[in-house]
């Protein structure tokens, strides 16, 4: 099993998405991360060693980057080998409870592309029997104010990637905490830490999409058993 794990890795730290994919040149006709992950569930590896291979991937490819040995073209063809895997593992992320327990609002924060991790945070949650409502990538302060009016006694959640974009993050936190000082606010992202969360007035910081499943359950099962 840990072969695979070994494999997905390599496919996403290298962007080789499917089989018929023509990139990289010496891996052509090779199976890709796409096929290696319906093999792997297939063959009973477990969801969350699939994507610790994908984070391990991941891992390998930004730190490539941040050498200066990987261009962003790199981060764009491991980026789809990585979604290519999240479409094989949506399904166990998602088959939580059916009944919904409150909703949540999630977004990438105005100037922040990165999606991945915000995906993966949304497929849990949805999961942990959650509505989410997904509102993308470079999100507007104005659009997730828009959404928490329309979705009264919702957690919002932001997430961001870079550092150039937590000065946008504590922007939108402050402007929610000042419309509805009453909404609960996670922030999430490689980042993002305790101490700037409590800074910028956020409630919650969780590093991976389960603990953030744990802070709901806690803050919105209360609210709804009250109900
Ligand atoms: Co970019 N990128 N990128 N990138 N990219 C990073 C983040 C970087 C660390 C790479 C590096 O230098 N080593 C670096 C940021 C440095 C910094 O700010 N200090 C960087 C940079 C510089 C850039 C550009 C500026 C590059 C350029 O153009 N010169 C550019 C910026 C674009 C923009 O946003 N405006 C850029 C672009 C891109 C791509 C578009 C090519 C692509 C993203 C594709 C996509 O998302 N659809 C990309 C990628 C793939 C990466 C790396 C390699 C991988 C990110 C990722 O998906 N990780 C990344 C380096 C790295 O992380 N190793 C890098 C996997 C994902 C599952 O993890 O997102 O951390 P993560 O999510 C985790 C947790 O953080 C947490 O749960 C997730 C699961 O455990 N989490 C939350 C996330 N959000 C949460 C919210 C929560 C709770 C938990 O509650 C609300």
């Amino acid at each position: 099993m840990q072969e695979y794990v070994d494999r997905i890795a390599m496919c996403i730290a290298r962007g080789k998405v499917y089989r018929a994919a023509p990139y990289p040149p010496d891996m052509k006709g090779e199976d890709g991360a796409d096929e290696i992950a319906a093999e792997a569930l297939r063959t009973g590896l477990r969801p969350s060693a699939l994507l610790e291979g994908c984070m391990l991937g991941m891992d390998k490819v930004g730190k490539e980057f941040s050498e200066n040995r990987a261009a962003v073209t790199n981060l764009v063809v491991s980026a789809a080998a990585m979604n290519a895997v999240l479409k094989h593992l949506k399904p166990f992320l998602q088959s939580g409870e059916v009944k919904r327990k409150g909703t949540f609002v999630i977004g990438s924060v105005a100037g922040d592309l990165h999606d991945i991790g915000k995906n993966l945070v949304s497929m849990v949650i949805t999961g942990g029997g959650y509505e989410v409502i997904d509102l993308g990538v470079d999100v507007p302060t104005s659009k997730f104010l828009g959404a928490i009016a329309a979705h009264p006694g919702c957690v919002v959640g932001l997430s961001a990637l870079l550092t150039v974009t937590m000065p946008t993050m504590e922007k939108s936190v402050r402007a929610i905490r000042e419309a509805y000082p009453e909404v609960a606010i996670l922030v999430g992202g490689a980042p993002i830490t305790k101490e700037f969360c409590t800074r910028i007035g956020a409630d919650f910081t969780s590093p991976n999409p389960h603990e953030a499943v744990e802070y709901l359950n806690s803050h919105l099962c209360v609210n709804v058993d009250k109900n």
